[in-house]
């Protein structure tokens, strides 16, 4: 039996990762998981999750980072149980995310190096599709400024970051596994349209051996 895909959609504050990842696990369904990162349900989601909505709560950037990276790790294993008995997992968030909201912080030592190595051997998606904005399209949409992070200038940063990291990926990688969509000024159907013409693409093509960070 082939084992399932491992299919990411990233991006920046309220782009509509959450939105379109439950779209395309209904598309796919039964054969299909979502996942988003942070998972808030465990002890250690519960700890993030006080981080990003109590500015009270202090924790060192480094702390923090490393938390949101043991959230990937505690359920590292039954992913790829979950790939390996055929089933597609969809992931809002990951291992990119850790790295670019971190390293836009500028904290001395913290950088992108610094930041991938504690999610170094997680799974590597097989398809990531990161959701490109202009800051002005999804500042303005529901629930923005709520969290911690929600501010235009770091959303800057971050979108900075994410290029940067995006950029240093190896070729490889880049050209079969990595694509863009322009989300700015598009409604969720037309980004959803996108998103299926992508997946159903890397789907067709067999999954190889499994990669990692
Ligand atoms: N973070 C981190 O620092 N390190 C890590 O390792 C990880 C995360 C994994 C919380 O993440 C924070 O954690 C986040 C990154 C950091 N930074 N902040 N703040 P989260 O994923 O839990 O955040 P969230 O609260 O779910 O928001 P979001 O993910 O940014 O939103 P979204 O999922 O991209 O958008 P959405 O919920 O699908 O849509 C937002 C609204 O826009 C909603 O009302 C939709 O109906 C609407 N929408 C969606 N698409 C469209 C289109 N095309 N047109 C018009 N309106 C639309
Ligand atoms: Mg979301």
């Amino acid at each position: 039996m082939a084992r399932g895909k491992l299919i990411l959609i990233e991006g920046l504050d309220r782009t509509g990762k959450s939105t379109q990842t439950e779209k395309l696990v209904e598309l796919l369904k039964p054969n299909a998981e979502l996942i988003k990162f942070p998972d808030r349900s465990t002890q250690i989601g519960g700890l993030i999750n006080q981080y990003l909505t109590d500015s009270s709560f202090i924790l060192p950037d480094q702390a923090i980072h490393l938390l949101f990276s043991a959230n990937r790790w505690e359920v590292a294993e039954k992913l790829k149980l979950k790939l390996l008995a055929g089933t597609h997992v969809v992931l809002d968030r990951y291992v990119y995310s850790g790295v670019a909201y971190s390293a836009a912080k500028h904290t001395e030592g913290m950088d992108l190096e610094w930041c991938l190595q504690p999610d170094k051997g997680l799974l590597k998606p097989d398809l990531t599709i990161f959701f490109v904005n202009e800051s002005k399209d999804t500042t303005s949409r529901d629930g923005f400024g709520d969290e911690r992070y929600e501010t235009s200038a770091f959303q800057d940063q971050v979108r900075e970051k994410f290029f940067e990291i995006f950029e240093a990926e190896d070729e490889a990688y880049k050209e079969s596994h990595l694509r863009m969509i322009n989300v700015s000024g598009k409604s969720i159907d037309q980004v959803f349209g996108e998103v299926r013409g992508l997946v159903n693409e890397n789907l067709q093509e067999d999954a190889i051996g499994f990669m990692y960070f």
